[in-house]
């Protein structure tokens, strides 16, 4: 259970704390991806849907964020509706994380952020839309995801479909492929490239049920490897955005960002809306239908896990 025991800093929803004290299933799901990812009121109406989806599969779901410096694990409809058009919410990654609780701040949670709190919580799987990673350029800035590091410490299976191709994929993999990070593809051979079900590179280990990934995670934690799971769930074919079509509109914003000097955490969310404007909303339609299909994974995963060992 949980290793925040005295409640210091976390504030557990009534449903969230009951069913984790009956070992049963609960997603984690993140808060960046609601205050810098989407549009109002796309964003809130789709952190509903992600919810319902995550129940209808079998678990409960947690929305992490932080609120006046408390950790929240489950949100309310207030504090959702809330985040919604909040206009004074940080990004929080790792290194922001202890700030916002010292200040009392309110801050969305990164992927990096929702694997810290979700494991200080006692939860094991969390569904996002698609992590942060090593970005085009980086030879000349730098600009690697905190999302990467994290899954190299922190024991919690992330659920997405694959690392935004914004980002310079191929080098993404050669890092995590370093850190020792397990990359599985699900019933696939390709990474998935977020938008597109292929980014054109074999993923390191294919599987093809949950049951299958929650034996790799057990697995991983018996042998005390330390650090998470990548599963990469590429989009269903039905509202993906093929990778050919995509490149020109990903090549324009990033020339885009150089040109205005975006730098640092607005990279990403300058990116997105860039696309979600250029694309004429095609970008955010396949954003949304990728979350809810990562949610669905994410939670017959934790029921698999949450299962007594037989
Ligand atoms: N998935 C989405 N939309 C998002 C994100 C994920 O579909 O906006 C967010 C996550 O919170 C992730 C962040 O951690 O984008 C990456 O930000 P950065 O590149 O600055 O690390
Ligand atoms: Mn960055």
């Amino acid at each position: 259970m949980s290793r925040d025991i005295d409640g210091r800093f976390l504030d557990f929803a009534p449903e969230v704390r009951s069913t984790l004290e009956k070992g049963g299933a609960v997603v984690a799901l993140e808060s960046t991806i609601i205050t810098h990812g989407m549009p109002h009121p796309q964003n809130v109406t789709t952190a509903r849907e992600v919810e319902a989806v995550v129940r209808v599969n079998g678990a409960v779901p947690a929305t992490i964020a932080i609120i006046a410096g408390r950790i929240k694990v489950g949100l309310t409809d207030e504090e959702l509706d809330w985040l919604g058009t909040a206009t004074d919410v940080m990004k929080l990654s790792r290194a922001d994380l202890p700030y916002a609780i010292a200040a009392r701040r309110h801050g969305a949670t990164t992927v990096a952020a929702t694997m810290i709190c979700a494991h200080l919580a006692g939860l094991r799987v969390f569904a996002t839309g698609g992590i942060g990673g090593v970005h085009q350029g980086v030879e000349i800035t730098m600009d690697i995801s905190a999302d990467l590091d994290e899954l190299t410490r922190t024991p919690v299976t992330v659920v997405c479909a694959g690392a935004k191709a914004i980002l310079d994929l191929p080098r993404t993999l050669e890092y995590l492929e370093t850190r020792g990070v397990p990359v599985v593809a699900y019933q696939t051979d390709d990474f998935p490239a977020f938008w597109s079900r292929t980014s054109g590179l074999t993923a390191p280990i294919r599987l093809d049920s949950p049951e299958a990934v929650a034996d790799l995670i057990d697995i991983k934690e018996a042998l005390g490897l330390g650090g998470g799971v990548l599963v990469a769930n590429p989009v269903p074919r039905a509202d993906e955005i093929p990778a050919d079509e995509m490149k020109v509109f990903i090549d324009r914003a990033v020339a885009e960002a150089r040109r205005r000097g975006v730098v640092g955490k607005a990279v990403t969310p300058f990116l997105l809306s860039f696309l979600f404007e250029s694309t004429g909303g095609r970008s955010l339609a396949t954003n949304i239908a990728l979350v809810k299909n990562n949610a669905a994974l994410a939670a017959r995963l934790a029921a698999s896990l949450a299962k007594p060992a037989s």
